[in-house]
């Protein structure tokens, strides 16, 4: 059934740090109504789309009512009355409208809210499940499972309070498992982590992706923790879980050098790389995020051809989620796996691109969350409809982290059903 789109209304909400962002609702001229709001990161890459913010005395600058306004006044009547089933036509009509490389004029903000909106309205309109419309829209094979999980189960770096320089140790359950199984060992073995950490007198609080933010000699210790949380639960590292590590590495790259509590003293990139090949043999990470600093090209290519064949090395801060630096990437081998996060970039469409591209070229695309997200599941239903191997939605706890996996509870329950 087609169905235009009658009204967009936008609103400032908060996210889960307390901080502003955008939610937006578009109506549809059949009377339903659908609600989306967007996340934002902490750790974010210079080469992202731009998140608008108001600048003024409110909220210390962080408001987001520009970007409402922009919603409210000029791309909700430019979009008005278009076939909400066409998502890349409205996502290019807002590119245009907005007609910057980064979408500054509009904000990625106020641009993406309408467009994931604009995407499950169209769900709505067609009477299915959002992650089965995600697939036939974006032309994915319908999933037949639901993604794995990294769970992130330690916060360091921007998002926790302890003094962790790496900013997510992910705890990743083996793909041949169900995702009810994967909850389940994730959820033992974080609970077991917190018995861990409270023997060795360890703050144990939660950071902003609801891992704990420990306190430790090093960052190392953090896999020695988890492997001990591992065991206690009863289960096998490399067999049954394995580790990854988001570095996050601009926020310890310092004058050229990468800074580590590990290490007495700075890392050239080549003492970096070294230091991941014993952390990959010692913990068989099967991932490694943002190893190194964003503009490190050449660095990245070294990275990969030493441990890539090992373990997926994955592009956040450095590709963006970006068509330009993916293709970049791909064409001098700096990575063989992206993060995916909609925000970054702006539209549900040029998301979608990225992750064709990079499968295309034979790399991993793995579909997450922001640091500061809302209880919007969106991202849950998207990693599932682009039949995504691997997803992050970070630790254990905390509702917002939580309500993505619950999602995905409901979803695999459906798929299976449907089988
Ligand atoms: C990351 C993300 C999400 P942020 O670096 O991968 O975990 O953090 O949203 O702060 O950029
Ligand atoms: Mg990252």
């Amino acid at each position: 059934m087609t169905a235009q789109i009658k009204t967009v209304f936008s609103r400032q909400i908060l996210d889960s740090r307390g901080l502003p962002t955008v939610e937006t609702m578009v109506i549809l001229d059949t009377g339903g109504y659908v609600v989306a709001s967007v996340p934002s990161g902490t750790s974010t890459g210079t080469h992202e789309a731009l998140e608008l913010r108001d600048g003024n005395k409110e909220y210390m600058g962080l408001g987001v009512e520009r970007a409402v306004k922009n919603v409210n006044e000029t791309i909700g009547p430019h979009v008005r009355g278009m076939d909400v089933a066409k998502q890349t036509d409205i996502d290019h009509a807002m590119i245009e409208l907005d007609g910057t490389r980064n979408k500054s004029n509009l904000g990625a903000n106020a641009i993406l809210s309408v467009s994931i909106a604009v995407c499950k309205a169209g769900a709505l309109a067609s009477n299915v499940p959002l992650y089965r419309y995600i697939s036939t829209m974006g032309g994915f094979i319908q999933a037949k499972r639901v993604p794995t999980p990294f769970f992130n189960l330690i916060n360091g770096g921007l998002h926790g309070t302890g003094n962790l320089d790496f900013q997510e140790f992910h705890l990743i359950p083996a793909t041949n498992k169900s995702f009810k199984e994967s909850l389940k060992i994730g959820v033992e073995i974080y609970q077991n982590l917190k018995n861990s950490l409270t023997r060795r007198g360890a703050t144990r609080s939660v950071g902003d992706e609801g891992g704990f933010t420990p306190n430790l000699f090093s960052n190392l210790d953090a896999f020695e923790v988890m492997l001990e949380a591992v065991r206690a639960a009863g289960y096998s590292p490399g067999s049954d879980v394995f580790f990854g590590l988001d570095s996050a590495a601009n926020t310890f790259y310092k004058d050229g050098k990468y800074v580590i509590k590990d290490r007495s003293s700075p890392l050239s990139t080549n003492e970096m790389i070294e230091f991941y090949r014993s952390l990959l043999e010692q913990y068989r990470l099967i991932s490694i995020e943002d190893g190194l600093y964003e503009d490190d090209w050449e660095g990245w290519v070294k990275l990969t051809s030493e441990l890539g064949e090992k373990t997926v090395i994955i592009g956040d801060d450095l590709l963006v989620t970006n068509k330009e630096r993916l293709e970049k990437g791909i064409s001098l081998k700096a990575a063989n796996g992206i993060l995916i996060k909609p925000n970054q970039i702006g539209t549900v469409s040029e998301t979608i691109e990225a992750i064709n591209i990079a499968r295309n070229n034979g790399w991993q695309a793995v579909i997450s969350h922001r640091s500061g997200e809302t209880n919007d599941t969106f991202i849950a239903d998207f990693s599932v409809g682009t039949n995504a191997l691997y997803c992050k939605y970070g630790g254990l706890s905390r509702g917002e982290r939580i309500a993505k996996y619950n999602r995905l509870i409901a979803i695999e329950e459906e798929i299976i059903a449907a089988s």
